[in-house]
């Protein structure tokens, strides 16, 4: 179905999100027609934000606002769906767009198969009305659905659309650019050139892909590094765990800025810790790039300032390789916790290939190599 067709049958003026690969019509269609506009249309920083803004948008307005996301955000949503919408708290309703990755009998990646396969379950657990929208669903019988619906939200209910690979068409292509040069597989190089043989976790999406590649590139052994593939936002939560467990080897985390700032929090208990082997590098394309570019918020944050007051002792910023390297061996050297943000340009290969080990082989080798240090 036409995004535009659909949005029209779904009849609402605001939507937050984050966003997803498998939405990416309904993404692009969103900044075409608003680009980021808090009347219209907010990326919040995770989709439990979203439900959060979609709230107050519903008591402001009294009209029904629209949340988007991949179904890997569901866990993000459970919290305020459950204790906030639910028509046995404050009865708020709602319109949840969802992106089925891991759908069953499609074939997707480790991170997307169990959360594929209890996505509608979590829905009706949380009494969520749901509907899947596949390639054939057409105009019509959306209009049915949605006014079957309507009743539902009138209670205060909410109803979700979970969206099949291929539902959603749309002609608008939007190319995501800024202004700066390193890109992050050239960036994530260097870093592997610099930490050699110390243990990397990285962040969720083509980071860690990149960083796959590299290892079967420079022919050594992925043991060295711990893939974050799901659970996007939580991989300098893991570094953390690991950095304060392994206190005589140098731990490097690569984050990525969506992810960095869909839990944020995480930053103030690393700084409150202070891990004197924490290395934490932060990517930072202010782009949400692995599912397709749209913009994060992270430019207008300052990341180093909030770094310093979250409590690491040091934190810099770089935009260039001179830098990038001067600081990477810098913190190598260093005995301190530290913050490398590296600004850098939005894009990847479009041969990049996925890892072909299993989530658990990369677990255990990883455990393997970390139990082998002192
Ligand atoms: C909870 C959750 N929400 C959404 C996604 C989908 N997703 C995968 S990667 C990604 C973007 C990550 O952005 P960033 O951390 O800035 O890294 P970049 O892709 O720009 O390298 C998103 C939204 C997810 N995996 N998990």
């Amino acid at each position: 179905m036409n995004v535009e067709n659909f949005v029209k049958i779904l009849n609402s003026d605001f939507y937050t999100g984050v966003p997803d690969s498998l939405l990416k019509p309904l993404c692009n269609y969103l900044m075409h027609k608003y680009g980021i506009d808090s009347k219209h249309h907010i990326i919040a920083a995770n989709e439990g934000n979203c439900t959060a803004l979609a709230a107050g948008y519903y008591m402001a307005t009294r009209k029904i606002p629209v949340v988007y996301m991949q179904n890997s955000g569901e866990g993000n949503i459970i919290n305020p769906v459950a204790s906030l919408l639910n028509d046995e708290v404050y009865a708020i309703p709602m319109i949840f767009i969802i992106g089925w990755r891991g759908e069953p009998g499609i074939h997707d990646e480790p991170q997307h198969v169990y959360q594929g396969k209890v996505t509608r379950t979590l829905l009706n657990d949380m009494d969520i009305a749901n509907s899947v929208i596949t390639p054939e669903t057409t105009e019509n019988e959306l209009k049915d659905i949605m006014s079957d619906y309507s009743t539902i939200l009138s209670h205060g209910k909410s109803i979700a659309f979970v969206i099949e690979k291929g539902a959603l068409t749309s002609n608008i292509e939007i190319t995501y650019k800024n202004n700066f040069i390193m890109k992050r597989e050239e960036i994530i190089e260097h870093i592997v050139s610099i930490s050699q043989e110390d243990p990397i976790i990285s962040t969720t999406g083509k980071a860690s892909r990149e960083l796959f590649e590299i290892r079967c590139a420079n022919q050594q052994s992925h043991k060295y590094d711990f893939l974050t593939v799901g659970s996007m936002g939580h991989a300098s939560s893991i570094a953390l765990g690991v950095a304060l467990n392994k206190t005589s080897q140098k731990i490097w985390c690569i984050d990525g800025d969506g992810a960095a700032l869909m839990h944020m929090g995480s930053m103030a208990v690393i700084g409150a810790n202070r891990p004197k082997n924490l290395i934490h590098i932060l990517i930072n394309n202010n782009a949400h790039e692995t599912v397709g570019g749209l913009p994060t918020v992270a430019n207008s944050a300052d990341m180093v300032s909030i770094a310093k007051a979250c409590g690491y002792p040091y934190a810099v910023s770089v935009d260039s390789f001179e830098n990038l390297d001067n600081e990477l061996k810098a913190a190598k050297n260093r005995n301190e916790l530290c913050f490398i943000e590296v600004k850098a340009a939005i894009g990847a290969r479009s041969n990049l290939g996925r890892p072909t080990t299993t989530a658990l082989e990369n677990k255990e080798n990883f455990m393997d190599y970390l139990n082998s240090l002192s």
